[in-house]
C-alpha cells in the first residue's frame, strides 16, 4: 500500500473527529500461547487502516485543536540486546516512511504519557476517541480498554467515543489499491487450487490436498493463510467450519475446500468442490449444478441500490425450487435442512470484514464474497462454491477469475492434468 492510502484514511478519520479532540490507536501485542512461546502477532486492523505499520506495541496519536490537526507515533527504542535475539525494532524513520508521518512526529514509546500530560495540562481538550471493539462480555482486556480506564481515573472531564464503528463504516468501501491488493490474494489463491487439482487423486488424506495449496502460498511469498483451511472429502464437507483435515478422501467421493491467501493483510477467501478421482457421479453433477446456478444467478444480481439482503433471498429461492424440482424436498422450507449460512459476507483486512453490510444497500467499491452451498449428510455431498467480487458502478466484477467451474471444465481440466503425469 502506498502511504497516501493511510495518509488519506487518517484524513477521513479527522473530519469525524470532535474540535479539541485526541485519538489513540493502538497496535496490540501478541497473545502468550504456551511456556515462553506467543501466537503469531496480528496488527490490529484499524490500527493499521489508518498507521500502514505492522509492528507491534506501537502507539498512534491524534489531534485535533482548533483545526490544527497532527499525527504523531510512538515506536519502542532501539534496544541492542533484544535486537540480537530477535533484530531490530522499527526504526523512527521506517516508521515514518510506512505511515507518511514525519519523522520529526515519530517518538519513542517510553515518552508516550509525558507525551499525552504535557498535551493535556497545555491545552482544553475535550474529548478522546479510543477504538473500544468488544466481541464478548468477558473478552480479554485491550491496550484501548486498559488506556479507557486510565483516562477516565486521571482525567475524568474528558469525553470518551468509541472509534470503532467510523472506522469500520469506512473500511466497508475499497479504494482501487485494496481492489487490486484482493486480486492479488484471489490470483494466488486460484494458482494454489489448480495446484491441488493436478495432484488429485482418491486415497489421499485431506491434509495432503492442503499441503499442495500451501506449497502455492509459500512459493508466492504469502507468509498468512487469510484463515484456517478447509479441506473436507466426502461428508465432512457437510460440517460447515471443518478444520480437522486428517481424514481420508476414497475414490468417487468430493472434496469441498474453503481456503485463502492473505496478501498485505488483505484476504480472498474461495470455495471449490470436485471429485477426486476426476469424474462427478450423476447425483454429483446434480447438486453440484444447482450450486453453480445459484452462484451465477446471484452474482449477476450483484449491483449499487440492491439490498444486502437480496442476495440470500434470492439464493434460497433458486436452491429451493431447484431442490424441489429434484425432489429432495417437498416446500421451501425445507430447504433450511440443506443451506444454512449466509451466501455472502464482506471481505478485505478481515475475512468476514468489519461494517454493517446486513442492512445496507450495495455500493461501487464493496467487496464480497458469493457462496451458495448445498449440505446432503445423508448422501455424504458437501457442495459450496465461492467467489470474491468487487461492486462496480453498473454491476460487478469477479476477482477470483481462471478456475475451471462447471463440470466439463472441471472433469476436462483434471483428466489432462492426468495425461501429462
Ligand atoms: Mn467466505
Amino acid at each position: 500500500m502506498e502511504t497516501s492510502f493511510f495518509k488519506n484514511n487518517r484524513e477521513r478519520f479527522f473530519e469525524l473527529m470532535e474540535d479539541r479532540s485526541i485519538a489513540v490507536f493502538f497496535a496490540g501485542e501478541a497473545p502468550q500461547s504456551s511456556g515462553d512461546q506467543q501466537h503469531p502477532f496480528v496488527p490490529n486492523r484499524n490500527f493499521y487502516y489508518l498507521s500502514g505499520i505492522t509492528e507491534p506495541k506501537i502507539v498512534l496519536l491524534l489531534t485535533k485543536f482548533e483545526g490544527k490537526k497532527e499525527a504523531r507515533l510512538f515506536v519502542e527504542r532501539p534496544n541492542p540486546v533484544m535486537a540480537k535475539w530477535i533484530g531490530e525494532s522499527l526504526t523512527k524513520e521506517e516508521a515514518a516512511e510506512a505511515s507518511g508521518i514525519e519523522a520529526a512526529n515519530v517518538s519513542y514509546l517510553d515518552e508516550f504519557h509525558g507525551f499525552l500530560q504535557s498535551l493535556l495540562l497545555s491545552l482544553p481538550y475535550e474529548h478522546v476517541y479510543l477504538d473500544l471493539e468488544k466481541r464478548a462480555w468477558n473478552a480479554p482486556s485491550t491496550p484501548a480498554g486498559r488506556f479507557a480506564h486510565g483516562i477516565k481515573k486521571r482525567y475524568p472531564y474528558l469525553q470518551l467515543h468509541n472509534a470503532y464503528h467510523a472506522i469500520c463504516d469506512m473500511r466497508l468501501i475499497k479504494t482501487k489499491e485494496e481492489i487490486e491488493t484482493i486480486r492479488e490474494a484471489g490470483r494466488i489463491t486460484v494458482e494454489g487450487i489448480k495446484h491441488v487439482l493436478r495432484h488429485a487423486k482418491p486415497g489421499m488424506k485431506e491434509y495432503e490436498y492442503e499441503a499442495y495449496f500451501d506449497f502455492v502460498l509459500k512459493s508466492n511469498g504469502v507468509k498468512h493463510h487469510a484463515f484456517h483451511t478447509i479441506a473436507a472429502g466426502g461428508k465432512n464437507a457437510t460440517v460447515l467450519h471443518y478444520e480437522r483435515n486428517d481424514q481420508t478422501v476414497r475414490d468417487g467421493e468430493l472434496l469441498l475446500l474453503d481456503l485463502g491467501a492473505q496478501v498485505d493483510l488483505y484476504n480472498a477467501d474461495i470455495s471449490y468442490t470436485f471429485p477426486v478421482n476426476g469424474k462427478f457421479t450423476e447425483r454429483q453433477k446434480t447438486i453440484y449444478n444447482i450450486v453453480l446456478k445459484a452462484l451465477r444467478e446471484v452474482t449477476a444480481l450483484i449491483k449499487p441500490g440492491v439490498p444486502f439482503s437480496d442476495l440470500q433471498e434470492h439464493t434460497k429461492k433458486v436452491l429451493a425450487e431447484e431442490c424441489q424440482k429434484i425432489g429432495l424436498i417437498k416446500t421451501p422450507e425445507e430447504l433450511s435442512k440443506y443451506y444454512f449460512h449466509g451466501v455472502s459476507h464482506s471481505l478485505g483486512l478481515d475475512t468476514h470484514d468489519v461494517g454493517r453490510l446486513r442492512d445496507q444497500k450495495l455500493a461501487p467499491g464493496m467487496v464480497l464474497t458469493v457462496e451458495p452451498g448445498l449440505y446432503i449428510e445423508e448422501e455424504g455431498i458437501g457442495v459450496r462454491i465461492e467467489d470474491d467480487v468487487v461492486v462496480t458502478e453498473d454491476g460487478c466484477e469477479v476477482l477470483t477469475t481462471g478456475l475451471p467451474r462447471t463440470v466439463e471444465e472441471i472433469e476436462a481440466f483434471m483428466a489432462e492434468a492426468r495425461s501429462g503425469q
